[in-house]
C-alpha cells in the first residue's frame, strides 16, 4: 500500500480497509527506518492517522501547516514524496528530522524550537486575508508545547484578531517526560471519563446528522458548542474565543476526516480541534517508554562518556551535600543528563515545563531568597531568555545562578536549529557575566564545585557527546587559563576554549611544527596576563573555538590584544557566518574543520 503513496493525492482513493494497512506500514516503516538511523520515533508513531486524515482533507500546497519544533512531521514527510529519503534521515547530505522549505513544497517554516507555530500559523492566515487569499492554515501542536509561553501569547492574539485559523492540539499527554503544569491537568479533565463519553456521543451524533453544507451546519455546530461549553466550562480555548472541538479519537481516520472536512462551518472563526493519540502507538517498547523513544541515537554510533553525564552525576553529588542548590530544568530532563538527579532529589528538583523564559526568572526568585539555583538548558534553548538573563540575573547585584548550557557547539543530527552556535555572544556583553567552559569531564567537575560558591552569574558550556581526557585539571581559579603546552621551540600559539582544547591537543600527531596550548577556560573575564605573555613572545596566535566567530571568544582576544598594541599575525577558526546542516557531530566538526586533523590542515596553510 505504501509503494502506491506518491503524493498526498493518492489517499483520497482509499477506502477505510486500505487506510487501515497504509497506517499499519507506514508504522512498521518508521519503526524500522528510525531505529536504524536515529530520530523522533515515539511522537511520529502517535500520529500516523491523523496525518493520514489530514492530508486526505487538505492541500497542503496550497492549504498549509505548521508543525511546532516538527520533529513530529515524518509521517508527512512519507506522505509528501520523501518515503525514499528515510533510508538517510538525518544524516549529512540526507533529510532533515524537521520541517525544512528547501527539502520540499509542503513543508513551510525551518523549525525546532517549540511554542511558535500558533503565531506564524496565524501571521500567514492575516497575510492571506489581506492579499484577497483563502487557502487554510493549521497549526499542528503537541500538549506540550501549547503551554509554552510563546504559544499562549498567539491564543490571547487569535481571541482578538479572530481569524479562521486552525489548531490541532495533538494530545498525546506526554513532553519528552510527563507533561507538567495546570495546563496539562485542564487539558486532561476533557478527556476524563465522564466529559470523554458524553462529548463522544454528541460528536457522534453530530456527525451522523452533519449535512453536506449549509446553514443547518452552524446550527449543528452552535449547538454542539453550546452543549461542550455547558458540560466543561470553563474551557480555556472558549473562553479566549477560539472554537473547541474535541476530544477527537486520534485513531479513527473517518471520523477524524468527517470533521475537518467540515472545518468551512466556521468561516469567520478560530477553532482549535483537540486530538486525543497515543506516543509510542503500534511499538509496544514504545508505548511503554515514550520518553527513551521520543529521540533515538542511531544505532550504528558508538557510546562514549558524555559531558552530559558527568554533569547530571556531579549535579546529584553536589547537591547532596547542599539542600540550598535547586536544579531547574525546561522539560530536558533526560537530555540534559538529569534523571538520577531527578529521582534522587525531587524537592531539589523543579521542571517548569517548555518555558525557559520562565526558568530564569523563576530561578532568579529562588536565588533572591537565598537558594543556588543550577539552571540546564541546552545552549539553543536559552536563546528565548536573554531578556531574563539581563534584567533578573545581571542587572541585579545578588542573582547569581550557575547556567548550564549543554549542547553548546555543533549537537550532529538534531541540525542547526539546535547547533548551539551564539550563547559566547549573547552572554558576553552582560555585565558581571563569567563565562566558563571545560576542556573534558574532570575539568567540568572542578569548574562546577567551583561555580556554586561565586557571587556572579556563571555560564558554563559543554558540548554533546564525549571529550578528550586529559591526564590532569589544575584547581579553577577566577579569571585563569591553563597552559597545557608551552614549548621552547615553539612555533605559534594556540589558545583554545572547551572541548576544542583535545583536539588542538592532539594537533601534534599531524604537525612537524611546536606550538604552545593554553586552555583559556574564561571567555570572560580573559586571562589577560597569560595571554599577553605569550603575546609577547612575537609568534603567531591563533584561537580555536566551537562557536560562531562573530561574537566569539576570538574577537575578544583579538581587542585585547589590539588595545595592548601587540600585531602578532592572528587567526581565528571557529564557526563561519552560515548554518551548519545536521549530520554526525564527528562529520559536522570535520566538515567545519576543527578536528584534529583539519585544525593542523588549516593551520599549517596559513603558517606557510
Ligand atoms: C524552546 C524549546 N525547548 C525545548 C525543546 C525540546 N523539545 C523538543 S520536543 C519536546 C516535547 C514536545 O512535546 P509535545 O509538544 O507534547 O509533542 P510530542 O512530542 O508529545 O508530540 C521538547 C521539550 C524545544 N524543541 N524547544
Amino acid at each position: 500500500m505504501l509503494e502506491k503513496i506518491k503524493s498526498p493525492e493518492d489517499l483520497k482513493t482509499l477506502h477505510s480497509l486500505e487506510i487501515k494497512a497504509l497506517a499499519r506500514e507506514i508504522r512498521e516503516f518508521m519503526i524500522e527506518k528510525v531505529q536504524r538511523t536515529g530520530g523522533h520515533l515515539a511522537s511520529n508513531l502517535g500520529v500516523v492517522e491523523l496525518m493520514i486524515a489530514l492530508h486526505s482533507v487538505f492541500d497542503f500546497k496550497k492549504d498549509r501547516i505548521i508543525f511546532d519544533v516538527s520533529h513530529q512531521s515524518y509521517v508527512h514527510k512519507i506522505l509528501s514524496g520523501r518515503r525514499d529519503e528515510f533510508n538517510h534521515l538525518r544524516e549529512f547530505g540526507g533529510i532533515s528530522g524537521f520541517t525544512d522549505p528547501l527539502e520540499s513544497v509542503y513543508d513551510v517554516f525551518k523549525v525546532g524550537h517549540a511554542g511558535t507555530s500558533i503565531s506564524t500559523a496565524l501571521g500567514m492566515k492575516t497575510a492571506k486575508e489581506v492579499l484577497g487569499r483563502n487557502e487554510k492554515v493549521i497549526a499542528f501542536i503537541g500538549d506540550a508545547s501549547i503551554s509554552n509561553g510563546v504559544a499562549f501569547e498567539a491564543i490571547n492574539h487569535i481571541g482578538h484578531l479572530k481569524k479562521n485559523l486552525i489548531i490541532i492540539l495533538n494530545d498525546n499527554q506526554m513532553s519528552i517526560s510527563q507533561t507538567v503544569g495546570g495546563f496539562a491537568k485542564h487539558l486532561s479533565r476533557f478527556i476524563s471519563g465522564k466529559f470523554y463519553n458524553t462529548i463522544k456521543q454528541d460528536l457522534e451524533s453530530f456527525l451522523h446528522d452533519i449535512p453536506v453544507i449549509g446553514d443547518s451546519v452552524n446550527q449543528t455546530i452552535k449547538n454542539l458548542k453550546k452543549t461542550i461549553k455547558k458540560q466543561i466550562t470553563p474551557n480555556i480555548f472558549e473562553e479566549f474565543g477560539i472554537n473547541y472541538i474535541g476530544p477527537i479519537d486520534g485513531y479513527d481516520v473517518e471520523q477524524m476526516i468527517k470533521i475537518f472536512s467540515n472545518s468551512d462551518y466556521l468561516s469567520d472563526e478560530p477553532v482549535i480541534f483537540h486530538v486525543l493519540t497515543k506516543k509510542g502507538k503500534g511499538l509496544k517498547e514504545a508505548e511503554e517508554n515514550p520518553t527513551f523513544y521520543h529521540g533515538l541515537s542511531s544505532s550504528l554510533k558508538k557510546k562514549e562518556d558524555s559531558f552530559t553525564a558527568v554533569f547530571g552525576e556531579k549535579m546529584t553529588e553536589i547537591a547532596k551535600k547542599d539542600p540550598k542548590i535547586a536544579v531547574i530544568t525546561a522539560a530536558m530532563t533526560d537530555g540534559t543528563g538529569l534523571n538520577q538527579f531527578s529521582e534522587e532529589l525531587p524537592a531539589q528538583y523543579y521542571d517548569v515545563g517548555i518555558a525557559e523564559e520562565h526558568a530564569v526568572a523563576f530561578a532568579a526568585g529562588l536565588a533572591k531568597e537565598g537558594l543556588k539555583p543550577f539552571i540546564a538548558i541546552y545552549s539553543t534553548f536559552l536563546q528565548r531568555a536573554v531578556d531574563q538573563i539581563f534584567q533578573e540575573v545581571s542587572l541585579q547585584e545578588d542573582i547569581n545562578p550557575v547556567f548550564v548550557m549543554d549542547r553548546s557547539g555543533l549537537c550532529g543530527e538534531d541540525g542547526p536549529t539546535h547547533h548551539g552556535a551564539f550563547d559566547i555572544a549573547y552572554t558576553r556583553f552582560f555585565p558581571r557575566a563569567v563565562l566558563i567552559s571545560p576542556k573534558d569531564g574532570r575539568e567540568l567537575e572542578n569548574m562546577m564545585e567551583w561555580a556554586k560558591d561565586q557571587n556572579n552569574p556563571v555560564f558554563i558550556r559543554f558540548p554533546k557527546g564525549g571529550f578528550y581526557s586529559f591526564p590532569e585539571s589544575k584547581a579553577i581559579e577566577y579569571g585563569k587559563s591553563e597552559i597545557i603546552l608551552e614549548e621552547k621551540e615553539a612555533e605559534f600559539t594556540v589558545f583554545s576554549y572547551g572541548s576544542l582544547t583535545g583536539e588542538a591537543y592532539l594537533m601534534k600527531d599531524f604537525l612537524s611544527k611546536k606550538f604552545n596550548l593554553v586552555n583559556l577556560r574564561f571567555a570572560k573575564p580573559l586571562d589577560m596576563e597569560t595571554i599577553l605573555y605569550f603575546a609577547q613572545k612575537k609568534l603567531p596566535i591563533i584561537v580555536v573555538e566551537e562557536h560562531s566567530l562573530a561574537g566569539g571568544v576570538g574577537e575578544a582576544v583579538a581587542s585585547l590584544l589590539m588595545e595592548k598594541g601587540f600585531n602578532n599575525p592572528f587567526l581565528r577558526l571557529g564557526l563561519e557566518d552560515y548554518y551548519y546542516p545536521h549530520g554526525e557531530r564527528s562529520l559536522l566538526l570535520q566538515t567545519a574543520g576543527l578536528d584534529s586533523k583539519n585544525l593542523s590542515v588549516k593551520i599549517a596553510r596559513w603558517l606557510a
